[in-house]
């Protein structure tokens, strides 16, 4: 990871294996072996070969336009969520997913009800700036974010500071990094197009989405 000089890096509990990143306004914490290579294989080939995947279109300025990515949406029934327009009822969830849950859940201390996959077929998928800010996610979200396949960029910058760099991730094969405190309301996210990536990467980020009743 490279960090700009104002970024503090904090070591956590097994500094082999973890870093938690104080950013600005925001936290961070990055496991880049998550899961095992073996482990990570497995779980890549289930998602792309057992997983149902979405090309979604969203209509900009009265076009439509294909998301550049596949998508689905998995988890626990009533788990609804609205995505750049699109409604999304939530698959059951498979076995593989939820042992990859559990697994997250293990190493973050959180708990999730579902999770948005994403399939970039190659360096040509993307998804630009954005935060994970919608309100059924209620405040300060933790989002969990899981990487199988091929390595990508992933960029985050400020919504108001714009002295403060844009940081900029690797996420590897078997990566997990997790995103929490303010990060969704004072940072967006992306994962930049590279025309040099030919292989596919599956993106899973772990969410609690919390029925209207329960929302502060
Ligand atoms: O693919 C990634 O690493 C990020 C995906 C993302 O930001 C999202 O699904 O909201
Ligand atoms: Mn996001």
């Amino acid at each position: 990871m490279t960090l700009p000089a104002n970024f503090q890096l904090a070591l956590d509990t097994d500094p082999a294996t973890a870093e938690r990143l104080t950013l600005p306004d925001g936290e961070l914490l990055s496991i880049p072996r998550a899961f095992s290579a073996l482990e990570a294989q497995g779980h890549l080939d289930h998602c792309l070969q057992a997983l149902p995947w979405r090309q979604d279109s969203i209509r900009i300025a009265g076009k439509t336009i294909a998301v550049p990515r596949l998508q689905n949406w998995f988890g626990d029934p009533g788990a609804h969520y609205r995505y750049s327009g699109i409604a999304l009822a939530p698959l059951p969830w498979t076995a593989t997913l939820l042992e990859i849950k559990a697994r997250v859940e293990a190493l973050c201390d959180a708990h999730f009800n579902s999770v948005l996959a994403n399939h970039y077929r190659d360096g040509q998928d993307s998804v630009s700036w954005h935060a994970d800010d919608e309100p059924e996610l209620g405040s300060q979200p933790v989002i969990a974010s899981v990487s199988f396949g091929a390595s990508r960029r992933f960029e985050l910058r400020h919504r108001h500071k714009r002295s403060q760099p844009t940081l900029r991730l690797t996420l590897d094969h078997g990566s997990l990094l997790v995103m929490r405190g303010t990060t969704q309301e004072f940072w967006v996210h992306q994962v930049p197009k590279e025309k040099d990536v030919t292989l596919p990467r599956i993106n899973l980020t772990f969410r609690r989405i919390f029925h209207r009743s329960e929302r502060a």
